[in-house]
């Protein structure tokens, strides 16, 4: 199945910590790293008073069924010392799954597409790059959501 993940971080050096989550995914068994976005700086979402985030999406090719993939995301933030003090405060690593397929999923541990996901600049950016096409299971068309959303706080960082 083809999926989509989304990487947050906004402490203790963002672009390395996307880059080691990077390499971490690109080793997991039962999953292939297809595509990797540019490295984006970005404007927090949430409390102002926080450092400006590094964002990025890749597309990945897995056999893992979605709470397999959730448990593998899991560990890699783990392994990264994932400090996350308030829900809408700094971390060091954020991953999510964004998208499973065309697969919708609505359960206590997941939800898919991943909710939010239309409404944020950080989000939708670096997965237009990945594929223009890009159709939101039960929303449509990714890039119809561009126009809605504020992309100035964004800038792409690394390519
Ligand atoms: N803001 C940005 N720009 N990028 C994120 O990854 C991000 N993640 C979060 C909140 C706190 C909502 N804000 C964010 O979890």
């Amino acid at each position: 199945m083809l999926g989509y993940i989304g990487l947050g971080s906004n402490m203790q050096n963002p672009t390395q910590q996307i880059q080691q989550a990077i390499q971490t995914l690109s080793q997991l068994p039962q999953l292939h790293l297809c595509k990797v976005s540019s490295i984006y700086e970005t404007a927090p979402m949430g409390p102002q008073d926080q450092p400006q985030y590094c964002n990025a999406v890749v597309q990945i090719e897995t056999r893992l069924d979605p709470f397999a993939l959730l448990d593998g995301l899991q560990s890699i933030e783990q392994a990264q010392g994932r400090i996350r003090a308030q829900p809408w405060g700094p971390r060091t690593l954020d991953l999510d799954l964004l998208l499973y397929g065309q697969q919708t999923l609505l359960s206590k541990r997941l939800i898919l597409p991943h909710p939010g996901l239309h409404e944020r600049s950080f989000v939708l950016v670096p997965l237009l790059e990945l594929d223009e096409e890009i159709f939101l299971p039960g929303l449509g068309l990714a890039k119809q959501f561009l126009h809605c959303v504020d992309s100035l706080g964004i800038h792409k960082l690394v390519d």
